[in-house]
């Protein structure tokens, strides 16, 4: 019998082994099948929800009605939906195929040549060439295979684990996210006076220019013969303030908008952006992390380059600003630091697989969603060392501090 052990750890040679079916490993169960359907006709769909596309041409126009439309337009999407497509960026076509050439190159290598850049979750070694370890009974693993690197600020990355190959790969990638990291700054400051506050107020509570922490994931989603049992990355809202994602032009992101999955259109030079949990903690909720997903087909490898804008794990208390705080809109988030918040999602997760599996057919997808997370996973292997072995401790400590509203929402509906 073919299984994801007696193939070795890798999707993409599990997908060039000519396998017909995939390892039950890789199968979703009964209750998320439902959803996944075709991505590339769900990609045509011209019916329901879209994900807005927002226009930064004029973000600093010197003309304030025109400046103000578009400022108040990356405002709603930030508030409605929490993902959006962005364009007239600033970043250059040119720069953005240099990115993505250089790591579809890496990719192209074999796998042998990308195992020296392996990652050793279990030593704490979590930057390199990975795939999903099973971390549970179910075992249940993702359709895909990354590479994973810190690449801003500069004094913070480990260029010593970057591909060496293709040689413009570090070049492209340092460049990128230099002006990736500016673009946050525009972000955030619109964000900022979206909420009442000076401009420079969220860029400062996330650590700003020397503590937000940029961290590269480039997604590799191999072709799969069943692409409707599978999925590339389960459903999750990422933990990060920001997430940036370029990728190949291959569908595949789904969005959980209004109790439906609605499946991200591919937009020419376009950057995907979610809000994530940190920006949605400190707005009170105002500024939405929505769930998403990965699907997988048979046509064609997918890749995605997901840049999640972090701040530092333990300096800094997140926690609504006061001033989105008051009588009607009471605080709905707990204080926690971010490695705190990555803690709880991480044992939220673990709780949530030792239901059996007739409470988990129970499950809502929503709430499944709420409760996956795999950024947050890669982020801190240790953390869910410490949540596996002291888990018991954790649900008394922790655990009644940490179910905010917005959570509690999701388990009851
Ligand atoms: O591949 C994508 O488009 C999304 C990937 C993602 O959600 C993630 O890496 O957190
Ligand atoms: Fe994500």
């Amino acid at each position: 019998m073919v299984t994801a052990a007696s193939i070795g750890s890798r999707v993409e040679s599990l997908a060039s082994s000519g396998i017909s079916t995939i390892p039950k490993e890789y199968v979703r169960p009964k209750e998320e099948l439902i959803s996944i359907g075709d991505i590339f006709e769900d990609e045509k769909s011209t019916e329901g929800s879209h994900v807005p596309t927002i226009d930064l041409k004029e973000i600093d126009s010197e003309d304030i009605k025109v400046r103000e439309k578009c400022r108040e337009e990356l405002k709603k999407a930030a508030v409605d939906w929490g993902v959006m497509h962005l364009v007239n960026h600033g970043i250059s076509d040119e720069l953005m195929d240099r990115v993505r050439k250089a790591g579809q190159a890496f990719f192209d290598l074999p796998i042998e040549q990308k195992e020296n850049y392996a990652n050793d979750q279990a030593s704490g070694k979590i930057q390199g060439y990975g795939s999903k370890l099973a971390n549970n009974a179910s075992g249940q693993l993702e359709w895909e295979d990354y590479f994973f690197h810190c690449v801003y600020p500069e004094d913070k990355r480990d260029l010593s684990i970057w591909p060496q190959t293709p040689a413009d790969y570090i070049v492209a990638t340092s460049e990128y996210a230099k002006e990736l990291r500016g673009l946050a700054t525009k972000i955030m400051t619109i964000l900022s006076l979206g909420l009442g506050l000076e401009e420079g107020r969220l860029e400062k509570e996330v650590g700003g220019l020397e503590e937000l922490l940029l961290q590269m994931k480039i997604n590799y989603y191999p072709k799969c013969p069943q692409p409707e049992l599978a999925l590339g990355v389960e459903a999750h809202t990422d933990v990060s303030a920001l997430t940036f994602i370029l990728h190949n032009m291959v569908p595949g992101l789904q969005l959980f908008y209004e109790d439906k999955w609605v499946t991200a259109k591919c937009v020419p030079n376009s950057i995907v952006m979610h809000i994530g949990d940190t920006l949605e903690i400190l707005s009170n909720g105002k500024y939405k992390s929505i769930l998403h997903r990965g699907l997988v087909n048979k046509e064609k490898v997918r890749i995605s380059w997901a840049v999640f804008c972090e701040p530092p794990k333990e300096k800094i208390i997140l926690k609504p600003l006061p001033e989105t705080v008051s009588e009607e809109k009471p605080a709905i988030f707990p204080p926690r630091t971010f490695s705190e918040h990555i803690q709880h999602k991480l044992f939220r997760k673990s709780q949530e697989n030792l239901l059996s599996t007739e409470d988990a057919a129970l499950k809502s997808t929503k709430e499944a969603a709420l409760i996956s997370t795999d950024e947050a996973a890669l982020i801190s292997t240790e953390e869910a060392a410490i949540i596996s072995t002291n888990g018991a401790d954790l649900i008394s400590t922790k655990e009644a501090a940490f179910i905010s509203p917005n959570g509690a929402a999701l388990i009851s509906t």
